[in-house]
């Protein structure tokens, strides 16, 4: 099973926060706050939010959203939902529309209104006070992330006044969750999560991790990618790497920047790459771009070559993704 870290994570519930404009916009444009917006638990990542277009959270974990295209109610058998507590990075549950002790805890279509649904009874799991844990709405047949969103847990509603802003979904330990979401026809999971691997391309446990929300399509790859449990006070490259090594097939720089100095890492921007990914020559090339974390040191910016082998300080993909460019190729 997947392990995960804690990152910070953008809180879009508030406008305030980060936003990714979202893939729908005609001219690809992001709007982008400050870095110091970024602190807090709370993240929720659909449509919404700049996340998979036609993938929703809805209420009561998000606001109504206001849909633009048509329900696809053909999709319970390949969902997946999996609650993770983030401090331990351990998986508390995976709903299925099948396999689960409690008949409630099944996803299921509700054709009429449009959303599928699954019931999270808290009371069922051992989850500490102050618990935050990050609900995952994933495709079963190859793992890809539609979208999450995360809830903390308080032993009591009055304790969770006083410890969480306006922007935390805080749930009373004890009651029922009824996670709610809506999935349109030809909603293409536009999440990617990046973790670091051993030797034999494992997730390593507790190790350094990111998530990056990307648009699978327009003019500019439009990006915001978060990433925790890194080297702190160093500079990373967020790269498509294209084989074969040294990843200059042609291979892309996406983005640069410093990680803090608690090793967490922000990045967000829109960049033209001037090409679909995976692009030729790209050993890939049937199968989906590799998107990678490097530290600038192990990575040639003039040739798109990585320069070092250092394993333990990179994140790898957990699927290959594609990208077009709709300005170039068709
Ligand atoms: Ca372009
Ligand atoms: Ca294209």
């Amino acid at each position: 099973m997947y392990r995960y870290m804690k990152v910070v994570l953008v809180c879009a519930v508030c406008s305030s926060f980060v936003v990714l404009a979202g893939c729908a916009g005609g001219d690809g444009a992001f709007l982008f706050g400050k870095s110091s917006a970024l602190i807090g638990p709370a993240a929720i990542s659909h449509e919404a939010t700049g996340g998979t277009e036609g993938f929703f959270f809805l209420p009561p974990i998000a606001p109504d959203p206001s849909p633009g295209g048509t329900f696809d109610a053909t999709l319970a058998s390949d969902l997946e939902v999996e609650v993770v507590d983030l401090d331990l990075g351990t998986t508390v549950v995976i709903f299925t529309d099948t396999a689960t002790t409690n008949s409630s805890e099944t996803i299921r279509v509700n054709a009429d209104d449009e959303h599928y649904i699954v019931n999270f009874h808290t009371d069922l799991y051992d989850l500490p006070d102050g618990q935050t844990c990050r609900i995952f709405v994933r495709r079963k047949s190859d793992g890809a992330v539609y979208g999450f969103a995360d809830v903390q847990v308080f032993a009591n509603m009055k304790e969770a006044k006083s410890l969480v802003d306006d922007t935390t979904f805080a749930l009373k330990d004890g009651r029922t969750l009824p996670v709610k979401f809506r999935i349109e026809q030809h909603a293409e999971p536009a999440v990617l999560l990046l973790y670091e691997k051993d030797s034999n391309w494992n997730i390593v446990e507790g190790g350094a991790s990111g998530v990056l929300a990307y648009c699978p399509s327009g003019p500019t790859f439009d990006y915001f990618f978060d990433g925790g449990g890194l080297q702190a006070d160093t500079e990373y490259n967020l790269i498509y790497y294209a084989d074969p090594w040294p990843g200059n097939n042609p291979g892309a720089l996406i983005a640069s920047g410093m990680a803090d100095g608690s090793g967490n890492i922000q990045l967000a921007g829109s960049i033209d790459l001037g090409m679909d990914l995976p692009q030729w020559p790209d050993e890939n090339l049937a199968d989906g771009a590799k998107i990678w974390l490097v530290p600038s040191s192990d990575y040639n910016l003039g040739t798109n070559a990585m320069t070092g082998w250092n394993t333990t300080e990179y994140l790898f993909e957990d699927r290959l993704i594609t990208y077009d460019d709709t300005d170039v190729n068709g």
